[in-house]
């Protein structure tokens, strides 16, 4: 509604009609006759009126847009006073015209006959423009949106405002939509992405856990939100840890396994527990949790069978296979009916542990009675018990296998088994041990010791000698009508070593130390090897016994000379000979052979020499000597000096004349001119001198071992007359 001038409140439609009413109203009084005032009427109209002819009458009439009396004024009436939103419209503003007005359209408003000014009474009106449609103005990624007489940006969904307010208008605010990129999607521990996806709003990623972890969410998809970041995803891979495996009945773990998927424990049945067929194992599954094989440890019931009863009083048994590895225990009760003293009762039980699959005891059972024997295993294991029933043999003393029998171990300990007790009555047996050796004449080991009924079965460790007959006489002390009882028993020789320390002295001599008690006479076997490398035929063996009683015994041996030894030392009453090596020097060689042909005036003197044998030692080499005669007597044969002709200290010196290695004289002989002029060796043969008088030396040399260098040997002499 619009508030008129007048104060009253008129609706715009019905304004005009009243004022072209009141114009008619005003003029009526001023009508004249169509004769009278005709022409001179319509002259006076004013410039802004219309003359109307209505049959014989005119009347001035301001025009429209003027109000007054038509012929003396007709003024500009002012539409727009009203105010433009009731003249025009909402959204205008109105214009006034001499005679007219118009309106136009508020800034984000058109006129609705598109022009730019517009009169209302043909119904145009304003209105808003819809800049939104006009042209896209919100930059990239933007979205406009209308408002009255106006629009703003805001970001296109898959696009967030940066840098400025929103909604924004793009000439006054910075904002920019950018596209939403979510980017890299958030890794899960443990988890990988499946497949494709991109980095924008509302993109998927599928996720996974990897091998070995498991989630317990589902929710395998997280989203890339319009807040450009992933949703965080729901699925929570964790390792797979079964933790320890379950425990199984009657089983153990074993060995190695892991928490991790896949990883089997293994598992035995207990001891006494088997599981038949297949193994026992427990699987890590993709659940965390550990899945058992379906077979179970059942448990072994012991068979007890093949019950049977030896030496008199021992009971054994069998049990079946089975993986009862460990010890069983048995129980092994004992009933016994016995008539004297009249019609007692003897009722014992008795525990076994072994782990033998045959096993066998020994019980204390008295002689002349019926027993039944049950054996039955232990609780809490189970068995199928065996039941024996016999007889013990009678009470004789005289019994032909003896009372006591008697076994040697662990070479010096008797072990005495006694088969039967005697109600009520303690008895002492006195044993006389008395040992020979049948090698040895003044060998003698004497003891006794007293053994009472108390003691089932005894074990007396008396340090017997190893390889010695025993006699061993039993007595019954208190009763000498009940005669003495005599057994023999052998000890086996001594595995160990009883000879220690052997060593070597003058030369031949060996002297070693006997591990046994001091003072005990012993035989040694001594076994003698000798060889010489030089002479193949050479062999030497000796074997003798020495008998000593001294801790430290000592031995000459009548060795050769030059000679390699062995020699084994073993005592008689030890399976183990000492075995060591020894060495003899050499000696003197022999005694050169040797044959002299002197020719009187023609050739030179020739000298045969024939091989010497090796005897005590190798021969390495001959020297032939020219001593001037009158020097014989003073030459010394060991003396190692070897000057050659050249070298001799004087005229009158001697010299060797010539060397020859003993590997260069041939098998049968050699000869040699003296005086040849040749060398022979080293040695140059120098001629004699004529109307002098030679004696002629052969020296054979031996030598061993380079430091062992041994003595020569000269014999034969010659006297050579010029
Ligand atoms: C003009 O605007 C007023 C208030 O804003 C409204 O009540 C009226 O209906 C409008 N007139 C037209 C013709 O749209
Ligand atoms: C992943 O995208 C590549 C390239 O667009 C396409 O070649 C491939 O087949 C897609 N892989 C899957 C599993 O969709
Ligand atoms: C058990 O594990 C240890 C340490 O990892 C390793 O040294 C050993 O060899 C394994 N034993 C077996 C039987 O696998
Ligand atoms: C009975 O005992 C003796 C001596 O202890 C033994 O030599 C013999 O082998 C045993 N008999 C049986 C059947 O074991
Ligand atoms: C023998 O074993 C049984 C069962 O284990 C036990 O009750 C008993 O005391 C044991 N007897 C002896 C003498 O050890
Ligand atoms: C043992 O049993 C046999 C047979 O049953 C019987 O003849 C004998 O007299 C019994 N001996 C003893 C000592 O009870
Ligand atoms: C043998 O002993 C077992 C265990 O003590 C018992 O169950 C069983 O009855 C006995 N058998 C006989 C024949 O005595
Ligand atoms: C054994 O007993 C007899 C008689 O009592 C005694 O004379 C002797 O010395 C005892 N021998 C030993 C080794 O104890
Ligand atoms: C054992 O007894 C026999 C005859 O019975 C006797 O000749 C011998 O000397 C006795 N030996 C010992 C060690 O007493
Ligand atoms: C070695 O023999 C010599 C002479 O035969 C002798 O005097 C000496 O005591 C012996 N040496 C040893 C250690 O017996
Ligand atoms: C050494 O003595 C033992 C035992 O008497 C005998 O068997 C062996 O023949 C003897 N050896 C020599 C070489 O005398
Ligand atoms: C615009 O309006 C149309 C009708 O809606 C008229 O026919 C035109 O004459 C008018 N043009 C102007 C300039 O007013």
């Amino acid at each position: 509604m619009a508030r008129g001038p007048w104060g009253v409140c008129i609706p715009l439609g019905r304004l005009l009609l009243l004022l072209l009413l009141l114009s008619l109203a005003r003029g009526a009084p001023r009508s004249w006759s169509q004769d009278d005032f005709h022409s001179d009427i319509c002259a006076t109209c004013h410039e802004h009126a219309t003359c109307l002819k209505r049959e014989r009458m005119s009347i001035c009439i301001c025009k429209y847009g003027f109000v007054g009396n038509g012929r003396t004024h007709c003024i500009d009436k002012d539409e727009c006073q009203f105010g433009a939103s009731v003249v025009c419209g909402n959204h205008t503003s109105c214009h006034n015209t001499p005679g007219g007005f118009y309106c136009i359209c508020l800034e984000g408003y058109r006129a609705t006959n598109n022009n730019k000014t517009f009169i209302p009474n043909d119904g145009t009106y304003c209105t808003d423009i819809d800049e939104c449609e006009v042209s896209s103005r919100c930059r990239y990624g933007g979205r406009c949106v209308n408002t009255h007489g106006s629009y703003e940006c805001y970001c296109m969904d898959g696009y967030l405002p940066k840098g400025g307010p929103v909604p924004f208008h793009p000439t006054r605010d910075a904002t920019l939509c950018t596209e939403i990129d979510c980017g890299t999607p958030p890794e899960i521990p443990g988890g990988y992405i499946i497949g494709n996806y991109t980095s924008r709003l509302g993109s998927q990623v599928h996720y996974a856990c990897k091998e070995g972890f498991f989630s317990d969410s589902e929710d395998t998809v997280s989203s890339c939100t319009a807040m450009g970041t992933w949703d965080s995803p729901k699925l929570n891979c964790q390792e797979i840890d079964c933790g320890h495996p379950p425990e199984v009945q009657h089983a153990i773990l074993e060995g190695n396994h892991s928490s991790r998927l896949g990883s089997v424990a293994h598992y035995v049945c207990l001891e006494g527990f088997e599981s038949p067929g297949a193994k026992i194992t427990s699987v890590c599954t993709e659940k965390g949790t550990w899945r058992a094989s379906a077979s179970s440890c059942s448990e072994i019931i012991v068979e007890i069978n093949e019950v049977s009863v030896f030496n008199n009083t021992c009971v054994r048994w069998q049990i079946n296979p089975g993986r009862i590895n460990s010890k069983i225990e048995y129980v092994i009760h004992i009933k016994g009916q016995r008539l004297d003293p009249l019609e007692s009762v003897h009722e014992e039980t008795v525990n076994l542990t072994t782990e033998s699959r045959t096993p066998e005891v020994c019980l204390d059972l008295y002689q002349g009675t019926n027993y039944t024997v049950n054996i039955s295993t232990a609780p809490p294991r189970r068995s199928v018990p065996a039941v024996i029933e016999f007889q013990t043999a009678g009470d004789d003393l005289l019994e032909d296998d003896g009372i006591f029998n008697i076994s040697i171990f662990n070479e010096v300990c008797l072990k005495l088994n006694r088969h039967s007790r005697k109600v009520g009555s303690e008895q002492v047996y006195q044993f006389k041990v008395l040992g020979r050796r049948r090698y040895l004449n003044t060998f003698y080991h004497a003891t006794s010791f007293n053994f009472t009924t108390r003691e089932q079965t005894a074990v007396v460790c008396l340090d017997l000698y190893p390889a010695t007959d025993y006699t061993v006489n039993v007595t019954l002390l208190g009763s000498p009508e009940w005669p003495s009882v005599q057994t023999t028993v052998t000890t086996v020789p001594a595995v160990q070593q009883t000879i220690s320390n052997i060593s070597i002295f003058n030369e031949t001599c060996l002297r070693w130390r006997s591990m046994k008690t001091a003072d005990i006479e012993e035989m040694y076997l001594v076994h003698i090897w000798g060889q010489r490398w030089y002479q193949k035929g050479f062999a030497q063996e000796m074997i003798f016994n020495i008998t000593a009683s001294s801790q430290t015994p000592e031995t000459c041996l009548d060795l050769s000379p030059g000679t390699n030894y062995s020699v084994s030392i073993q005592a008689l009453s030890s399976e183990l000979p000492v075995v060591i090596s020894l060495t003899t020097q050499i000696t003197e060689p022999p005694l050169p052979e040797v044959d002299f042909f002197t020719v009187h005036g023609g050739p030179l003197p020739r000298l045969r020499l024939r091989k010497a044998t090796e005897k005590n030692g190798p021969i390495s080499s001959y020297q032939v000597l020219v001593l001037p005669l009158a020097l014989q007597s003073t030459f010394a044969c060991d003396s190692e000096e070897a000057a050659s002709f050249f070298s001799k200290a004087s005229e009158a010196s001697g010299y060797v004349t010539a060397e020859l290695l003993a590997k260069d004289i041939p098998d049968d002989a050699l000869e040699i001119s003296i005086g040849d002029r040749l060398y022979y060796g080293k040695y140059y043969n120098a001629p004699l001198k004529t109307g002098h008088d030679y004696c002629i030396i052969l020296r054979i040399t031996s030598e061993w071992n380079e430091v062992q260098f041994f003595k020569n040997s000269c014999e034969f002499d010659i006297f050579f007359f010029m």
